[in-house]
């Protein structure tokens, strides 16, 4: 693709579905989301955790452990593959690790990361969760470990709805979304704030946006092309 290939800057919003062929659950797929089985109010919001910490502990460390246990797909493995000729930032909203796995050196999580819990009260980064995976099955609760230092539980590292995201993720994107010579936006539904405002800002600047995803979305009407065809199979085609 020519813009691509021309472009010096390529900044890239990745959605669940970039993490799909590794066998990881997208949100808002019917059928397959992780919504459709979970309600996201019970489960990825401040008040479910005050309600129930245990529950909420136990569904992230099962979440850690089926990501732990997937790999990279060929459309990770592409991304990363394009940093050997391009200038490549990647935007995403997913709390798994796939793209650094991957080998691409530069990636922002906006919603945060399993791999990242911290304490509720003091904010300290947590070390000591054991992410093996012996058993990828949903314990329906689970403790949460005491911070060492205030004895407060640990949460999980991700970015609920209603909090804010992190302030050093979100620098660095939006930097990277005024910079770029070409925007790529992979397997989201792009309904989720403000994270969907960055591709549609970059496209209101003139920006070309390609979007990389089966199914329409709420971007598909700002993108300059659509490809709809799953990641692993359009992204790897674009770095050949
Ligand atoms: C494939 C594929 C394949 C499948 N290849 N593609 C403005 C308007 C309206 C509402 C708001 C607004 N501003 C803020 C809000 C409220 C809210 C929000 O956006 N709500 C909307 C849902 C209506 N936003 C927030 O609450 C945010 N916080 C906030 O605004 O705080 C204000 C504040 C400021 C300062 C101080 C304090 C507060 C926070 C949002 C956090 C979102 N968190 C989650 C959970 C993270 C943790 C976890 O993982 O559990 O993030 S929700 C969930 O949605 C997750 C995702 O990152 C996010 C986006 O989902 P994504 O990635 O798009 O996945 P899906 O499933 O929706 O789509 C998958 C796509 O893949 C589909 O299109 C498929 O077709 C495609 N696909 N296979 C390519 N093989």
């Amino acid at each position: 693709m020519d813009v691509v290939r021309r472009a010096e800057v390529i900044t890239v919003f990745t959605g669940a579905g970039m993490s799909a062929e590794s066998g990881v659950a997208t949100f808002r797929d019917v059928e397959t989301g992780l919504w459709e089985r979970f309600d996201p109010t019970q489960i990825a919001t401040p008040q479910a955790w005050a309600s129930d910490p245990g529950l909420v502990w136990a569904w992230y460390q099962w979440r850690a452990r089926v990501v732990h246990a997937a790999a990279p797909n060929p459309g990770h493995n592409a991304l990363a593959h394009l940093e050997r000729t391009h200038s490549v930032l990647i935007a995403t909203q997913n709390v798994d690790d796939l793209h650094e796995r991957a080998g691409s050196s530069t990636v922002s999580h906006l919603h945060g990361s399993l791999f990242a819990p911290r304490c509720s009260n003091c904010g300290r980064p947590y070390h000591g969760v054991d992410a093996q995976p012996e058993h990828a099955v949903h314990e329906l609760r689970v403790e949460p470990p005491a911070c060492p230092t205030c004895l407060s539980p640990i949460r999980p590292g991700v970015v609920w709805f209603g909090e804010g995201l992190p302030d050093d993720a979100w620098r660095s994107a939006e930097s990277a979304f005024t910079f770029a010579d070409v925007v790529l936006v992979v397997g989201t539904s792009g309904g989720v704030y403000p994270a969907a405002a960055l591709p549609e800002r970059a496209a209101a600047r003139g920006i070309p946006v390609i979007e990389f995803n089966p199914e329409p979305s709420a971007l598909s009407a700002m993108a300059s092309h659509s490809i709809r065809t799953p990641a692993g199979i359009s992204l790897p085609a674009l770095v050949d």
